[in-house]
């Protein structure tokens, strides 16, 4: 659950085979009518309508969307994917990104958009063309040397007054596999950092981790070739564990999970180049890393060619973090650190880690409990693709986990 800029909150919910959590999301802004639709930053807007559109791979009947031309339009996008990075583009018409992850962002305009298995983003698009009938449309993308789904998801963007008849264009997406698109946009987002909707970007860092993400091969011997495919952290595959973490944390339960989540690799490699000069095996575990109330946390994701590279939209639950840096290769804190935005970087949830690359985030660990971190491809959460942080309490009245709710359903 995060609390947004102005108040409005977000449910971000997983149920490991069903892709129709994201949409809670909306639900519960679709209630929250005191401050929706926000108010563009830009003061040049005019009549604005919120319009729902979940993008998922498989629509069952083609969405129309009917617009009135000269109005503009607050186009609401979520990823509902489960494993897949999507591109999003609206025939003959530009979009202006004005919210990434509930978050709002400095305005700009670009014929199409990123978005994750996780994320959503907010657009602004104005019906100013030729009265018609204009293909959206959403194709993944995946520029890793492995096979992609290739579908393309359309709905339609319909002018008032026009028939139906009229064969709507396609528009122009990225090719499937243009990570220079990827980088562009990526580098393109930045936080508002306004006076009133600052962009509190921690400066001085209590806590450094080093996160290598990636996949692997561990034995078993009751499978096909007795090996399967597996992910880690850290070289960690986590193991889910049968008592709820937080109920373990809040209740002081033993044995269930171990506060040895490591900061860094087990060994440094090279993580990035070929040949691979790390070996695929695992270990296994339900370990936690703690962070103290208030500190501040860098974390470097840095993404491993065990198996294969690919890119990894990392999720954290219960913060948000700034995106103060990314690149390809491997992660240099020499020359990397420089580069660093802690001016406007990007807030968000959800973040992809470039295939091949790394991204780099800082946040406050100001909010109580036990979060989990993982890919947002859901093959890979469940080959063990995450951890969890236990945040201590603080010592202030506001500042320790709530108990739970008397209903709260056992497992
Ligand atoms: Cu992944």
């Amino acid at each position: 659950m995060y609390r947004l800029q102005d108040g409005r909150v977000v449910l971000h919910a997983h149920h490991t085979v069903c892709a129709s959590d994201v949409p809670w999301a909306d639900r519960h802004h679709a209630k929250a009518k005191s401050s929706f639709p926000p108010q563009p930053h830009e003061s040049v807007l005019v009549k604005l309508k919120a319009i729902y559109l979940l993008v998922v791979l498989l629509f069952s009947d083609t969405f129309v969307t009917e617009v009135e031309w000269g109005k503009t339009y607050l186009l609401r996008i979520v990823n509902a994917a489960l494993n897949d990075e999507l591109f999003f583009a609206i025939a003959g018409h530009n979009m202006t990104v004005v919210e990434i992850d509930a978050v709002y962002c400095k305005p700009f305009t670009t014929s199409a958009i990123l978005i994750t298995p996780g994320q959503t983003t907010n657009v602004l698009v104005t019906a100013n063309q030729a009265p018609g009938r204009y293909f959206m449309a959403a194709r993944d993308f995946n520029d890793a040397p492995i096979p992609v789904d290739n579908k393309t998801a359309t709905a339609i963007l319909q002018y008032k007054g026009v028939p139906d008849t009229v064969i709507p264009v396609l528009p122009q997406l990225p090719a499937q596999n243009d990570t220079s698109f990827v980088d562009t946009y990526s580098n393109s987002l930045r936080s508002l950092n306004t006076p009133q909707f600052p962009a509190n970007v921690p400066l001085t860092i209590d806590r450094h981790l080093f996160f290598t993400v990636g996949l692997g091969r561990d034995p078993c011997p009751t499978c096909l070739n007795s090996t399967k495919l597996t992910a880690s952290i850290n070289n960690v595959t986590f193991v889910m564990p049968k008592i709820g973490l937080l109920q373990a944390h809040y209740f002081n339960i033993n044995g269930v999970f171990k506060l040895d989540f490591p900061d860094k690799p087990p060994a440094p490699f090279n993580y990035t180049g070929a040949p691979l000069t790390a070996n695929l095996g695992t270990s296994l575990g339900t370990r936690l890393s703690k962070l103290a109330f208030n500190s501040t946390v860098e974390l470097v994701l840095q993404d491993t060619n065990l198996l294969t590279v690919e890119s990894h939209p990392f999720h954290l639950h219960g913060f948000n973090f700034f995106v103060v840096g990314r690149g390809v290769g491997n992660f240099d804190p020499a020359k990397d650190l420089a580069k660093f935005n802690l001016v406007d970087p990007p807030e968000r949830n959800t973040v992809g880690v470039p295939t091949g690359g790394w991204t780099a985030i800082r946040f406050r660990a100001d909010n109580p409990g036990v979060w989990f971190m993982h890919c947002h491809l859901e093959l890979h959460t469940m080959w063990g693709l995450k951890m969890a942080f236990v945040v201590e309490n603080g010592n202030g009245p506001d500042q320790s986990i709530l108990p739970p709710p008397n209903d709260l359903p056992p497992c």
